[in-house]
């Protein structure tokens, strides 16, 4: 989150791009330099020091693309190149991104802009953006072969048209798509609204961020690039749980979450504590009539939303995937389930002929957290989280909404954990406990069965094995 160190640090970088919109009328014949951006952290909101106002958005461990005015041309240069993201805490990976960072920076213009974008081509092979949802000159449009030739390596491209709707955006490549992709390369883009809009409401906190999914197999740091269902690691950003920064809002706020999804499977992204309204969608702003209460919004692939509530309830409160996959790390191997089974005798002994083996809690998966296990180099934390009563034993697609009555205005700094109020936590029963009254185990049906039962089974649940590409959560390592 921004400490008032990240923010003298990440400010330098994004002031120096600010610098750039003074500059001579000679270097504005030139492109404009290119600002990089190394950092995971959520930077401040870039205000807009030109160009027309707006509040700016937050992006989640990530940050605004400055620009500079060109005789009224909003002007920003992107970089695609070969990036290294730390994607939690001791977790880097080879990605491709954009000025330094998987996602690239966000672009943020106002409605009626007129943008020019120069794309530098830094990979080793072709390349081209696709600006997603936006009205443009077909030319614009970016889809290699189509509406332009590739960006060879080593070469510029310009794109140039006018922001015509307000909304949420994204940009990503359309050449070698399923590589560059699966290589990190996306990117976030907000059109504010020109004035006042009769669907957009102010809002005290905008934030954004992109699902985007990866599959890189324990001990590499490199993503596989073929896969199409058995990702192993589901990010906000490029980022997994515990390594996704907080919401930080202050009670009473009126917030906004935009979210993209640049994966290749629906997301249901479920807020905890509050209502929220989806106010926009990849078309636009959402007419009022349409809007309705949710507490968990399907994103489909290639789709956009914004998420808005009043956060009208203090605490801590979790937002996530609710696909329960989503909120694991890489695991390392087909996971038996072991449940019920002491297996710790066993594990030793396999140990001496596999060293990486694992398997799985036998209270449930959250006991691998607890045991001693040595993973293999650069492997993310299979569930890692320490929160204030103890393991969160999640991963992946995970954060928390932290609303707090004495956060300060523009404070997106993290605030420590919620302090509740006495007599407001569960606690445990310490009473006697009657003996529960229990239904019979048979039920019945809509019909008999034709045939008498003769051979009555019992079996327990497991998870599918690896090896056959069904399902869309662990992978099959
Ligand atoms: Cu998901």
């Amino acid at each position: 989150m921004v400490s008032r160190r990240k923010l003298l640090a990440g400010g330098t970088t994004i002031a120096a791009g600010a610098a750039a919109a003074a500059v001579s009328r000679m270097a504005m014949a030139a492109l404009p330099e290119p600002v990089l951006q190394t950092r995971p952290d959520t930077m401040p909101p870039l205000a807009p020091a030109t160009g027309r106002p707006y509040r700016p958005v937050v992006t989640l461990n990530g940050w605004t693309l400055p620009w500079r005015m060109n005789q009224g041309v909003k002007e920003f240069h992107l970089v695609a190149e070969p990036v290294v993201r730390e994607m939690a805490p001791g977790f880097k990976a080879h990605l491709w991104g954009y000025n330094g960072q998987s996602p690239g920076p966000t672009i943020e213009v106002v409605e009626g802009d007129r943008v020019r974008l120069f794309v530098t081509n830094r990979l080793g092979e072709l390349h081209s953006i696709h600006w997603h949802g936006q009205r443009l000159p077909n030319g614009m449009d970016g889809v290699t072969g189509l509406n332009q030739p590739g960006i060879p390596p080593g070469k510029t491209f310009v794109y140039e048209f006018v922001a015509r709707r307000p909304g949420t955006f994204m940009y990503h490549p359309h050449a070698d798509e399923m590589v560059q992709m699966a290589m990190g390369m996306m990117g976030f883009w907000v059109t504010h609204p020109k004035g006042h809009h009769p669907l957009i409401d102010d809002v005290d906190r905008d934030f954004c961020f992109l699902l985007n999914a990866f599959d890189i197999e324990p001990g590499s740091a490199t993503p596989k690039i073929m896969t199409m269902l058995e990702f192993n690691l589901w990010a906000w950003n490029s980022r997994i749980f515990p390594g996704i920064d907080p919401f930080v809002v202050r009670h009473m706020d009126r917030v906004r979450i935009r979210v993209g999804n640049l994966t290749m499977t629906n997301h249901p992204i479920h807020l905890h504590g509050m209502e929220f309204q989806v106010t926009g969608t990849d078309g636009g702003p959402t007419p009022r009539s349409t809007r309705r209460h949710e507490i968990t919004e399907d994103i489909a692939v290639g789709q956009m939303r914004q998420l808005e509530f009043v956060a009208d309830e203090e605490g801590d409160w979790a937002i996530h995937c609710h696909k329960s996959h989503h909120t694991m790390n890489a695991m390392g191997h087909g996971v038996p389930t072991m449940i019920g089974v002491d297996h710790r005798e066993v594990v030793s002994k396999i140990n001496r002929l596999i060293p990486d083996y694992m398997v799985m809690g036998e209270r449930g998966m959250k006991d691998m957290t607890e045991m001693e296990m040595a993973l293999p180099d650069n492997t993310a934390p299979m569930m890692a989280g320490q929160g204030p009563f103890g393991a969160v034993g999640m991963g992946g697609m995970f954060s928390v909404l932290k609303v707090r009555k004495d956060q300060k205005p523009g404070d997106y700094g993290d605030p420590g954990w919620y302090r509740h109020p006495p007599g407001t936590v569960a606690y445990e029963w310490t009473g006697s406990l009657p003996d529960p009254a229990r239904f019979a185990a048979e039920g019945g049906g809509s019909m008999p069965p034709a045939a008498p039962v003769r051979m009555p089974v019992e079996v327990k649940a497991r998870k599918p094995g690896g090896g056959h590409g069904g399902h869309d959560g662990h992978g099959r390592h």
